[in-house]
């Protein structure tokens, strides 16, 4: 998509903190972390949200989550973690490109607000 923030990071035209990649996925820190480890992971391929990806590709879906396990793995969350995918208006998504958010490195509270 030509106007998307994370289509660019994905294809490089826009530089991020990339913590892993490979040919279907990237793994990078978010602007403004929420925790002191705060990643997202997201398809170069674009998917509004998980849903319509799950739909689409749940191959890809997997795969996805493959690369959240790395990061897991080299962000040593070995306390735990939690992994989010804000989607919609309700959900509080801010940007249109699918992406799991992989939090943490501190107690995560619940409920979410
Ligand atoms: P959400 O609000 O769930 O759609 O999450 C979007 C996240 O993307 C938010 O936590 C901030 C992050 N973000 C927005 N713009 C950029 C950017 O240009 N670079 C990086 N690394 N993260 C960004």
């Amino acid at each position: 998509m030509n106007d998307c923030l994370f289509c660019k990071i994905a294809s490089g035209q826009i530089p991020a903190d990339i913590v892993a990649e490979n040919e279907i996925a990237v793994a990078f820190r978010d602007i403004s972390p929420e925790a002191p480890s705060h990643v997202l992971v997201i398809p170069r391929e674009h998917h509004d949200n998980v849903a319509d990806l799950a739909l689409a590709n749940p191959l890809l879906a997997g795969q996805l989550l493959a690369l959240a396990a790395e990061v897991i793995q080299t962000e040593k969350l070995t306390n735990g973690y939690r992994i989010v995918t804000n989607t919609g208006v309700d959900g509080g998504q801010s940007v249109n490109h699918l992406h799991f958010h992989v939090l943490g490195g501190r107690g995560l509270t619940w409920p979410p607000g």
